[in-house]
């Protein structure tokens, strides 16, 4: 690795390259002014399937499914990749620019959330559910909420950026971010040893931020041959937990809205009703 020596002042004068190069800017605020569209539902959630967002809609498709109906909700597509979170209406309802955010239209004024963890707790304390009210079950619930807030930076932005897609191959990040992200999955899988559930007998909130990150990656799916370069086979009881939540028809459910990659037939671009899974995935609208 070359070595640099960085100036006193730093400037943002070129793009650094990479997969992200043409959104990343070290400034906060919009690019363009663009109203979100509004559907019918009181929940108007903005997103787009990566890891943060799929928490969400696996909660949303949770909630109904468990009957709260007051969980129905219209899903629009925010296309990271063309810089749609720098729109001024998406701004609004999250500063950070960042996928998911969500508006709720049942409040008088309506009310915004931003940050996924937040999200989840909102939709949680709304319905009374997949988060115990009080006491040690509610305080594990959070402890692990949090922990996968404080923890997926390094798995994403620290590992997934420097061993997938940066544009050059550094050994010095890659072997910092490869070690924390094995301590992070041996935390899970140690836990995941004495508890069926992250934070006990009960499948929460704590569950549903952690799997599309963690779990999800003891399949493979997240950042090239990731898989094997970590071993995660080895954590034997992640692998188990993955495969017991991934076989919940909300969370299959839940993963396909806002999808725009992938097979046709697991992108529901946008969400409106229940019946959407069955009429309107890519391959339905394309065939
Ligand atoms: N801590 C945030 C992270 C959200 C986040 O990083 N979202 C990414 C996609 S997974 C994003 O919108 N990136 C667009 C950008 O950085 O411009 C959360 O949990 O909601």
């Amino acid at each position: 690795m070359s070595e640099y020596t960085p100036p006193k002042v730093w400037t943002w004068e070129k793009e650094s390259g990479g997969k992200f190069a043409s959104t990343n800017r070290p400034i906060a605020g919009p690019t363009h002014d663009k109203d979100l569209p509004v559907g019918e539902h009181p929940l108007q959630l903005h997103s787009l399937a990566t890891p943060n967002g799929v928490k969400v809609t696996v909660m949303l498709e949770e909630l109904l499914a468990a009957g709260h109906k007051g969980a129905e909700y219209d899903a629009w597509v925010i296309n990271i990749g063309d810089g749609d979170q720098f729109g001024s209406g998406f701004v609004g309802i999250n500063p950070n620019s960042k996928i998911p955010a969500l508006l709720d239209r049942s409040t008088d004024p309506a009310t915004r959330v931003f940050e996924s963890g937040a999200i989840l707790m909102y939709l949680a304390e709304k319905f009374g559910a997949f988060l115990p009210s009080d006491g040690a079950a509610r305080a594990e619930t959070l402890s692990w909420l949090f922990w996968q807030m404080g923890s997926a930076p390094y798995l994403g932005g620290g590992f997934g950026h420097f061993y997938h897609y940066a544009p050059t191959k550094m050994e010095y990040p890659i072997d910092r971010f490869a070690m924390e992200t094995k301590r992070q999955m041996d935390v899970l899988d140690r836990r995941l040893a004495e508890s069926r559930y992250i934070a006990g007998d009960d499948y929460t909130i704590a569950d549903m931020a952690i799997w599309p990150w963690y779990g999800v990656l003891t399949t493979g799916a997240l950042y090239g041959d990731a898989d094997t370069f970590l071993q995660v086979h080895e954590y034997e009881n992640v692998v188990r937990w993955h495969g017991e939540i991934a076989a919940r028809e909300p969370v299959q459910r839940g993963r396909k809205v806002n999808r725009i990659f992938g097979p046709e037939e697991d992108q529901l671009h946008e969400r409106h009703d229940a019946s959407d899974f069955d009429l309107r995935t890519q391959d339905k609208l394309s065939g």
